[in-house]
């Protein structure tokens, strides 16, 4: 069985990717947090924090392929996206180039292209355009792993996530919603398809209003089960309208947000009593 570490495996798309696929594949699970659930006998939880290179060197020691999911993952303050995402991201993949690891799946988002409007149907040619810091650090990873591929024959799938989760949760993840099934099909691909270099594909799921041409995921294979269409008109019953600039833009609240709660803040470190 192959080794995976997966960083930020505490994470929602982290305890998926753990979850749908415990039987495949040896987990290191690593992550500033504990994570709540291990899923087999072979999965080992690792405290690490990406933004020290001496952790990042550490926990890819002698694994056969990186999938990084550690660091923000929403619109947060610059000096949090600096440290986890851009910090965090180079130390991951400049210690798995240390330590000969090849593979590395990069999960980006679609907040990398987030301000192309909903009405163009996007491919993975297109260029940038990025809605938030958080979209500009996806960027970063994507631009690195390009790098990292050209010059050191590292091979890098970079997979823009939709939003992972067993339902879609409004209108705009109709377009976007990636089943953890799905999820788990093309993490698969990632890690066993034999000649991948540099890769951009989307992480959605076969959904009727996608707004991506996904066919560089579909040439590598990857055939999509779920579509959010099943759901729709649960999902369209309850929607509110919202800010016009984030109902235009595929990006959608992340083009107009400064800061959104952290879904995954770090336990609060216990205050030092004062000696007396
Ligand atoms: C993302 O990139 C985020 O990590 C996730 O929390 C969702 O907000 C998702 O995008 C989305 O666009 O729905």
């Amino acid at each position: 069985m192959k080794t995976i570490l997966i960083t930020g495996a505490a994470g929602d798309v982290g305890t998926h990717i753990r979850r749908e696929l415990a039987s495949k594949y040896v987990f290191r699970a690593s992550d500033l947090r504990p994570v709540k659930q291990a899923f087999s006998t072979n999965e080992k939880y690792v405290k690490a924090d990406i933004s020290k290179f001496s952790d990042a060197l550490q926990i890819t020691k002698g694994v056969d392929a990186i999938i990084h999911l550690g660091g923000y993952s929403v619109e947060g303050p610059w000096e949090g996206i600096l440290s986890a995402n851009i910090i965090g991201c180079y130390n991951v993949f400049e210690a798995a180039r240390r330590n000969g690891v090849k593979r590395i799946l990069f999960p980006t988002s679609n907040h990398a292209m987030g301000f192309y409007p909903r009405s163009q149907t996007i491919d993975h040619t297109a260029y940038i355009k990025p809605d938030s810091r958080y979209g500009v650090s996806k960027v970063f990873g994507e631009a690195l792993g390009s790098l990292y591929a050209d010059k050191y024959g590292m091979e890098f799938l970079m997979m823009r996530l939709g939003n992972v989760g067993p339902v879609p949760l409004d209108k705009r993840r109709l377009s976007l919603w990636f089943s953890p099934r799905d999820l788990a099909q093309l993490v698969t691909i990632g890690i066993e398809h034999p000649d991948i270099k540099f890769e951009i594909v989307y992480g959605i799921s076969r959904n009727t209003r996608a707004w991506y041409d996904n066919s560089n995921a579909f040439r590598l294979g990857y055939t999509p089960v779920d579509d959010a269409e099943t759901f729709a008109a649960a999902v369209l019953a309850r929607e509110q309208p919202g800010h016009p600039v984030a109902e235009q833009c595929q990006g959608g609240v992340f083009c107009v947000e400064e800061n959104m709660p952290n879904p995954a803040p770090l336990p609060k470190q216990k205050a030092k009593r004062k000696k007396t």
